[in-house]
């Protein structure tokens, strides 16, 4: 375990510094030791839905070089490594016995990781649904959430005394809107209908696995990661400041309304013709207490009142410098979207679970990666962490996305986030400056 020293730069020694990664973004090895066929292997391998035709059958070969993977976070200095378990290495087919070898994987891995004094924060579902659960349904169906709760159960029976903490999904609005309606993500559907159930069921499985952890009786925090919305107006007409908060219900109270026994927003379900389908219980099992949320951010829009259009929220031109992702960097976002959702969803605990930014970064002369402009995106939220803490606040940690380069889902290899640059093709990792930044941040010194 890291020392727990006294900072000079405004963060409490507690503070967690970690890095986020996710199975199928990083694992590769996608038909080793019985692993079954997840969403995103038959998505991927669908001509036209991932650019250049790339998949994760490779990725960066994580399941293979896993202890490379660890050495670099040990280097990095970082408390925690949030990532995630493939559902079809412990369930091929999600559903029954688990594959002892993929829980044995996992249980190494942990332990290496344990044993680098880094603490092991991993997410249960991360996009890769396993294919047999699409091919009954998927999420719009409620049996996947049942399957989805034994499968936490399985996980926390075998993992449990290895993880330090627990979270249960990553970005649901992406798996139930990308996936279901707008059909970007895997498994690519195209119904509003669809995407709405997938919601409750998303919802539905998180809260299961919240009792699930409770019934084990083990001790480690639980929560939910989310990619919350909370753009800005773009001016301060009445109309705009309706336009944006309209335009949040479905990033952001759509989620954490349930999560917080208020029920689901009325108002926007019925603008958007969506019925849910909630059995007697589900509102209560959706809001079993959490001990922390889990907050991805990237960029922030600014939107305005669009009276020609029914949908209420058009996007606003803007000034801010983009990153590769073509998203706008607006560190002030951060500290907004902290601040309204510390104060309109109050938690125990808030982690910054994502952020992090694309840029196209070039190997260099002497092997140097000089990506400067992620070291001033990460230093700029950052800072805007820091003021949110400075001003109550309860943000505990900071997860970098990512520790390396790898499977930006519908871009394949396109896009670079890592602090490690990663060659696809041999999967050969090289250091990028902004890792020596983001060390020397976690070790408590003022970047
Ligand atoms: O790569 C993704 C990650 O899987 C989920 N959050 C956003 C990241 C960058 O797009």
């Amino acid at each position: 375990m890291n020392e727990r020293r006294e900072r000079s730069d405004g963060f409490p020694s507690d503070f967690l510094w970690g890095c986020s990664t996710a199975s199928y973004q990083i694992e590769g090895s996608t038909t080793a030791d019985g692993r079954g066929v997840s969403i995103w292997d038959t998505f991927s391998k669908t001509p036209g839905k991932v650019a250049g035709g790339m998949t994760g059958d490779v990725a960066c070969d994580s399941y293979v070089k896993w202890k490379e993977d660890i050495a670099l976070l040990k280097g990095l200095g970082v408390d925690s490594y949030r990532y995630s378990i493939a559902w079809p290495r412990i369930q091929p087919r999600g559903s029954g016995k688990p594959l002892q070898a993929g829980l044995d994987h996992y249980k190494r891995f942990a332990d290496a990781l344990g044993q680098a004094g880094i603490e092991s924060a991993v997410t249960l579902y991360h996009w890769d649904l396993p294919q047999a659960l699409e091919d009954a349904g998927g999420w719009p169906v409620r049996d996947t959430a049942l399957r989805f709760a034994e499968y936490a159960d399985l996980v926390y029976r075998a993992l449990g005394d290895r993880v330090g903490r627990w979270f249960t999904l990553n970005e649901p609005w992406c798996a139930a809107f990308l996936g279901y309606e707008l059909g970007y993500h895997a498994p690519g559907r195209a119904s509003r209908a669809d995407a709405y159930k997938a919601v409750h069921h998303l919802l539905l499985a998180h809260g299961l696995a919240v009792k699930a952890l409770r019934a084990t009786g083990l001790a480690a925090p639980i929560g939910i990661v989310l990619n919350a919305m909370t753009p800005r107006p773009a001016s301060r007409s009445a109309a705009d400041l309706e336009a944006a908060e309209g335009a949040s219900v479905q990033g952001t109270a759509l989620w954490l309304d349930p999560i917080y026994a208020r029920g689901y927003p009325a108002a926007h379900l019925a603008a958007q013709g969506a019925t849910m389908p909630v059995l007697p219980g589900d509102l209560e099992t959706i809001s079993a207490p959490i001990d922390f949320l889990g907050i991805n951010y990237y960029s922030e829009r600014a939107v305005a009142a669009d009276s020609a259009s029914p949908d209420p929220a058009l996007e606003a031109a803007g000034w801010h410098d983009k990153t590769e992702m073509g998203w706008d960097i607006v560190p002030e976002g951060l500290y907004r979207m902290l601040r309204t959702i510390a104060k309109r969803w109050p938690a125990k605990a808030l982690y910054v679970t994502e952020n992090g930014a694309a840029f196209p970064d070039s190997i260099g002369e002497g092997g140097r990666i000089r990506d400067r402009e992620r070291i001033d995106y990460i230093r700029s939220h950052v800072a805007a962490c820091r003021r949110a803490i400075a001003e109550g606040v309860p943000l505990k940690g900071y997860y970098l996305w990512s520790l390396m380069d790898n499977f930006e889902w519908a871009h394949g290899y396109s896009k670079r986030f890592g602090l490690v640059h990663v060659d696809p093709a041999t999967g050969s990792r090289s250091i990028k400056d902004s890792y020596y930044f983001y060390r020397d941040l976690a070790a408590g010194h003022e970047p």
